[in-house]
């Protein structure tokens, strides 16, 4: 029985030397990044239990990303492996804590031929959540047929859906990702957009109107960085306020921590302002901490965080 099933590309990152052009870079730190990993991580550290699966090309970076996956405690029994594509990889350049830039080597990746066959429907469906992104349905049209399985899948079996957008401009065009993305927004029980993210979906600017937009039956949280976020559900709307970070080293990762902490509050039977909290409190441990699940705190660090935090000065 898992609370939450995920699944989407885990990339091998290769990271420059810390402030160093990745043109003058002799060194790169081996590390993995993937939005639904990370999730998936972030909240198994947090004690639930998460599956997540990929299509994972049969070469060692495949199996080296399974192997830490599954090192987490992450259920990934239903990792498919192939041989006809190699498993994608990124790099992440460090100009500064602020400056970063990921450079992509992930056309034709392993990840991108998943497909609705690959989709174990029980599995699924016997989770009590079923967290989605908006880089899937980017990576290819079997990849993004294996979301509307997904979507369909958890309809049949009253699993909850949430989805983070996570529009990554590097993978296709606002105009070809907004019909998509408002698609998989309107079957969701929980949105999770950034403020620009839910700008460029809705049209609208303020964080009051963008969840209106995306209408009243579900939970919508748009994530204000540091400021914390705004949170709208049926008649009850507000901010909470973001923490203060004690050290920006790198953001990469971050709303994939605020959706762990969102999840894990949702799993809690949390109040809504509590469940933001812990989104908030979560993205903001992983950006004090180089790259993108290295941060992602356990369940003690979270507490110990939550009673010493400060928050952010407006
Ligand atoms: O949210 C962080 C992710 O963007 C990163 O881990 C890599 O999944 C990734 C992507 O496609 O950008």
């Amino acid at each position: 029985e898992l609370d939450v099933v995920t699944f989407g590309e885990t990339m091998v990152l290769l990271t420059s030397e810390p402030m160093t052009p990745l043109e003058y870079s002799s060194h790169f730190y081996k590390q993995i990044g993937g939005a639904e990993s990370n999730v998936a991580i972030g909240l198994q550290r947090l004690g639930h239990s998460v599956g997540w699966f990929s299509k994972l090309g049969n070469d060692p970076f495949g199996r080296y990303i399974h192997k830490f996956v599954r090192g987490e405690g992450v259920d990934t029994s239903r990792c498919i492996y192939t041989d006809e594509a190699p498993t994608g990889i990124f790099f992440k350049e460090k100009r500064s804590s602020t400056d970063i830039k990921v450079y992509y080597y992930r056309k034709q990746s392993a990840a991108s031929l998943l497909s609705p066959d690959d989709l174990d429907e029980e599995y699924i469906g016997r989770a009590k959540f079923l967290h989605l992104t908006g880089i899937t349905p980017a990576l290819s049209l079997s990849c993004r047929e294996a979301v509307f399985k997904a979507i369909e899948i958890a309809k049949k079996y009253k699993v909850k859906i949430v989805f983070d957008p996570n529009i990554r401009l590097k993978l296709w065009t606002l105009e070809e990702a907004r019909p998509v993305l408002l698609v998989i927004a309107a079957e969701a029980d929980v949105v999770l957009p950034g403020l620009d993210e839910g700008e460029w979906l809705s049209g609208r600017n303020t964080p009051e109107e963008i969840a209106r937009f995306f209408g009243n039956e579900k939970l919508v949280i748009i994530k204000l960085g540091e400021q914390g976020a705004y949170y709208r559900f049926k008649c009850e709307s507000g901010y909470v306020k973001g923490f203060a970070v004690p050290q920006l080293v790198d953001p990469v990762g971050a709303g994939d921590g605020f959706a762990a902490g969102v999840i894990s509050g949702l799993l809690r039977n949390e109040s809504i302002p509590d469940v933001v909290k812990r989104g908030n409190a979560v993205g903001a441990i992983v950006v004090g901490i180089n790259g993108d699940v290295e941060g992602l705190p356990n369940e003690g660090e979270l507490e110990e965080f939550l009673q010493g935090a400060v928050h952010h000065r407006d």
